[in-house]
C-alpha cells in the first residue's frame, strides 16, 4: 500500500488501493492457461519480403489462452526484463505490475528486472530488480517515472549483438517490450536475431500509445488512449463552455496523434466542438491546404452570420502529413535532408536553411516549401527521431491555420462579404494526457496485459504481442492470447530506405465512429451542441468510472 509522505497525493494513496480485475481466464496464473494454437498467419502486405527479412518468426500461428492445467509452463526459476519505449501512456506502471504478479504466481523464485531509460538501457545495461515494496507505490499511478522511456532504435548488427550479450551477462530468459508500433518492429527484429542465433530466449511486446494507431481485430485499442482522450475531453469540454460563456474567442486546438487521427475524433465524438478536422479525410478527399482553409473559413463565416463570432476547432498534430502536396513535401524533404545533412547543420539561420533545402528541391514541392511562413519551414526540417519520424509535436500547425484563415477573411472583409469579427486563441494538448493517472479501463487493461505477457513468456512463445479483447465487456469476461508481431508488419520508406514496420491504424472513414462524426458534423458547426465530460472519475457509479471510449464504443456495437 501506498505510504502517506508529503510527495504523495491523497489521490495517490487512495488509488493505490485499486485492486485491477483480472480475466477470468488468467486469474488462477499461468499454470492453469492453456495457449490454443490457431492458423498460421501472413503479414498485412508485402508477404515475400516480410518473409524473407523474418526468416525465423513468420508465419507463426494466433494464440488462444482457454483455463486448463499446464504442466508445460516452466517450473524452472526464469528472469525477465521488462522496457518502456517511446512515449508515454498512462498505465505502463501497471503492465510492469501484471507482468510482476504473473510470473510471481507462477513461481515466486522468478525475478523481474527493468532496464532503464528505454532501449538504451539494454545497450549500457543499465537496470534495476523490481522488488514488491518499490512496485508497490507505482501501482495504478501514470507515468513511466518508475523505469523511465526512450527512443532508441535497436537497429545495427552490433545493436542486436550487444543486446543478446547483455541479456545473457544478466541471465535474463526473456524481454518484455511496452511499445508502439515502431517499438514493437524493433521487438520482433530482435525475437528474429534470437531466433536466427539459435538462442531460446523469448521476446513479447505490450501494445502501447496514447495515439491509439496501433489496433486491429486482436489489439482493440493500445493502452493510454483511454485516459488521454479522457483528459483531453476533459480540458477541450472546459475550453468549450468558456468559449459559450464569453462568446468572444474561436479556439483552435491542436492534439497529439502523430500520424492518425483516433484522438481527434474521439475527443471530437465527446465534446461536439464546430470543427473537427479528420486528417484521413482530407487525404482521402486529396484536399489542398488552401482548401482545408476554405472550409474552416465557410464555418466561421456561417456562424458570424448569426452574430456568432467564437468556436472552437479540433486539429490533429499529424494533419500536415495527410494533405497530400504537404505528404509529397515532406517525403521528399526526409531523403534531401538525409543526403544534404551536413550541408544543413553548417548553416545557422533558418532562412539561410530553408533558402538552400528549396534550391535541392525539385520545382513543385520547392514551390509549396517557399510558400510556408519560414517558422513551419523551420519546424519541417527538425531532425527526425530515431525511427526516421518527421516531429509533428513540434509542428504549430494551429499557427498555420489562423495565419491563412486570417489572410482569407481579410479577403472576404475587403469584397463585403464577411463583417465579422476573428480573435484567435491556440493550444496544443498532448504532454498534459500522457501520464495522467490511468483510468479505472486503462488500470484492468494494463494490469492484464502485462499479466499475459507473463503467461506469453512462461509459453515461451516469442515475438508475440500481449493481446487482450472483448474490451467492452466487463474485464472478466476479456479474451486472453498472443499475435505474431510479424503479422502486423509491412514495409515503408523511413530515412529514404525501405524498411519492415508494423503498419498503423489510420481512421477507418467507413468505420462507425468516424460515421457518427460526419452524421453530427453539420449541426455541431453551427450550433453550440456542446458537451462538457468532466475530469476523468476514479470513484462513483460505474457508469462514470468505468465508460470506455466512444471509439470501442461504436467499434463494438451492433448497430448499422
Ligand atoms: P508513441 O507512438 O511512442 O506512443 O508516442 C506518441 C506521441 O505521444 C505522439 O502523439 C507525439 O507526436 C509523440 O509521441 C511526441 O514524441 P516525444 O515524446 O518524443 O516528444
Amino acid at each position: 500500500m501506498v505510504q502517506k509522505s508529503i510527495n504523495v497525493s491523497e489521490l495517490q494513496i487512495e488509488r493505490g488501493k485499486f485492486k485491477p480485475i483480472l480475466p477470468d481466464v488468467l486469474k488462477n496464473g499461468a499454470s492453469y492457461v492453456k495457449p490454443v494454437r490457431g492458423k498460421a498467419t501472413q503479414s498485412v502486405a508485402d508477404q515475400a519480403k516480410i518473409k524473407e527479412i523474418f526468416k525465423n518468426t513468420y508465419g507463426l500461428p494466433e494464440i488462444t489462452f482457454k483455463k486448463d492445467a499446464n504442466a508445460t509452463v516452466t517450473k524452472k526459476v526464469i528472469k525477465v526484463a521488462v522496457v518502456l519505449s517511446g512515449g508515454q501512456a498512462p498505465g505502463g506502471h501497471n503492465v510492469i505490475a501484471g507482468l510482476f504478479d504473473g510470473l510471481k504466481k507462477a513461481n515466486k523464485k522468478n525475478v523481474l528486472i527493468g532496464y532503464l531509460g528505454g532501449p538504451a538501457g539494454i545497450l549500457e545495461n543499465k537496470y534495476k530488480v523490481i522488488s514488491k515494496e518499490v512496485l508497490n507505490e507505482y501501482r495504478n499511478t501514470g507515468g513511466f517515472d518508475f523505469i523511465q522511456s526512450g527512443r532508441t532504435k535497436i537497429e545495427t548488427p552490433e545493436q542486436f549483438c550487444s543486446t543478446k550479450d547483455n541479456l545473457s551477462v544478466c541471465e535474463v530468459d526473456a524481454l518484455v517490450v511496452v511499445g508502439g508500433d515502431d517499438s514493437n518492429t524493433n521487438a520482433a527484429m530482435i525475437a528474429e536475431y534470437f531466433k536466427k542465433e539459435n538462442s531460446d530466449k523469448c521476446v513479447v511486446g505490450v501494445p502501447k500509445t496514447i495515439d491509439g494507431d496501433l489496433k486491429n481485430k486482436y489489439i482493440e485499442t493500445s493502452f493510454g488512449f483511454d485516459t488521454a482522450t479522457k483528459i483531453y475531453s476533459e480540458l477541450v469540454g472546459n475550453i468549450c463552455r468558456d468559449v459559450n460563456s464569453a462568446q468572444k474567442y474561436w479556439h483552435f486546438v491542436r492534439l497529439m496523434g502523430r500520424s492518425a487521427s483516433h484522438i481527434t475524433l474521439e475527443v471530437g465524438l465527446k465534446t461536439h466542438p464546430n470543427i473537427v478536422l479528420i486528417g484521413e479525410e482530407i487525404l482521402a478527399k486529396n484536399m489542398t491546404l488552401v482548401k482545408v482553409v476554405e472550409n474552416i473559413v465557410d464555418v466561421i463565416v456561417k456562424r458570424s452570420q448569426s452574430g456568432k463570432n467564437f468556436g472552437v476547432a479540433l486539429i490533429p498534430e499529424g494533419l500536415i502529413e495527410f494533405i497530400p502536396e504537404m505528404k509529397e513535401l515532406i517525403s521528399v524533404l526526409n531523403d534531401t535532408l538525409a543526403e544534404n545533412a551536413d550541408a544543413v547543420t553548417e548553416l545557422h539561420l533558418a532562412e539561410d536553411k530553408k533558402e538552400f533545402i528549396c534550391s535541392k528541391l525539385p520545382k513543385k514541392v520547392s514551390d509549396l516549401m517557399k510558400s510556408l511562413p519560414v517558422g513551419i519551414a523551420s519546424q519541417l526540417m527538425l531532425d527526425r527521431d530515431p525511427h526516421g519520424n518527421v516531429q509533428v509535436s513540434l509542428i504549430e500547425t494551429e499557427k498555420l491555420l489562423i495565419e491563412m484563415v486570417q489572410k482569407k477573411l481579410a479577403e472576404l472583409k475587403k469584397a463585403d462579404r464577411y463583417k465579422g469579427k476573428f480573435s484567435a486563441i491556440t493550444h496544443f494538448f498532448g504532454y498534459e494526457g500522457r501520464c495522467g493517472i490511468p483510468s479505472n479501463f486503462d488500470a484492468n487493461y494494463t494490469y492484464a496485459l502485462g499479466y499475459n505477457a507473463a503467461v506469453l513468456v512462461l509459453n515461451k512463445l516469442t515475438g508475440y504481442l500481449s493481446s487482450v479483447r472483448k474490451l467492452v465487456k466487463s474485464p472478466k469476461q476479456w479474451v486472453c492470447g498472443g499475435i505474431p508481431l510479424t503479422m502486423m508488419m509491412n514495409i515503408e520508406r523511413r530515412h529514404g530506405k525501405e524498411k519492415p514496420v508494423i503498419q498503423k491504424a489510420l481512421v477507418d472513414l467507413n468505420g462507425k465512429p468516424f460515421k457518427e462524426f460526419t452524421r453530427n458534423k453539420e449541426k455541431w458547426a453551427i450550433s453550440e451542441s456542446y458537451i462538457f465530460p468532466g475530469p476523468v472519475q476514479y470513484f462513483g457509479p460505474a457508469d462514470v468510472t468505468d465508460m470506455t471510449t466512444k471509439t470501442l464504443q461504436y467499434e463494438q456495437s451492433k448497430k448499422k
